[in-house]
């Protein structure tokens, strides 16, 4: 797959990596700085894109694929052509408006229910090679950025929910796994 982010100089086997499942405690890592802006990080990248479109989703975060460095990637372009990698990502402003939009998640899969965010954000991140840039995001990319950078504190967006809810999102999970592994 050859990304926007991907040089011509560099191409990558891919690879689907294996995505964790809610309530696996690894989702509750927090993330360490990305520091190495290297070739491994792109082969890194490469592949979280390559799950994420086949999952498909259109986002994922590097926690989910149990790789606990602070590394996003999201495309919510309909053409699934316009790959974005976040390093080490900040908010740095949210709006007062906000927006209820139902959320799923690539590592509670079946599950989806309402979540209350910013309708705006602006953030700054850098880019697979270490460039810092600072993007205004609204919309379904402003949903989906805080949500992944929800995962690189351990954060999960069943954890928004009613205790109850939360409860019956394991109950059904537990059973759906004993049913798989039966
Ligand atoms: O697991 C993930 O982190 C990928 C998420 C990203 C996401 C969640 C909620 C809202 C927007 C993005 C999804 O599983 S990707 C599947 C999806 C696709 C379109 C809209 C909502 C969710
Ligand atoms: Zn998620």
């Amino acid at each position: 797959m050859k990304g926007p982010c991907t040089p011509d100089t560099e191409r990558y086997a891919l690879a689907k990596l294996a995505i964790l499942e809610y309530p696996d405690p690894r989702l509750r890592t927090t993330a360490r700085p990305v520091t190495a802006f290297d070739p491994g990080l792109r082969q890194l990248v490469a592949d979280m894109a390559e799950t994420m479109y086949d999952a498909p989703g259109v986002g994922l975060a590097a926690t989910q694929v149990d790789q606990h460095i602070q590394l996003i990637v999201v495309d919510v372009s309909e053409t699934k052509d316009q790959l974005r990698v976040f390093a080490n990502p900040q908010i740095l402003q949210a709006s007062e408006e906000t927006v209820v939009c139902e959320e799923g998640c690539l590592s509670v899969p079946g599950i989806y229910d309402e979540v209350r965010r910013p309708a705006r954000v602006r953030v700054r991140a850098q880019d697979v090679y270490g460039a810092a840039f600072e993007l205004d995001c609204e919309g379904l990319l402003a949903v989906c950025v805080q949500h992944e950078m929800d995962h690189l504190i351990g954060k999960v967006f069943v954890d928004y929910l009613s205790a109850l809810k939360q409860d019956r999102i394991r109950t059904k999970l537990k059973k759906r796994r004993t049913r798989e592994t039966a």
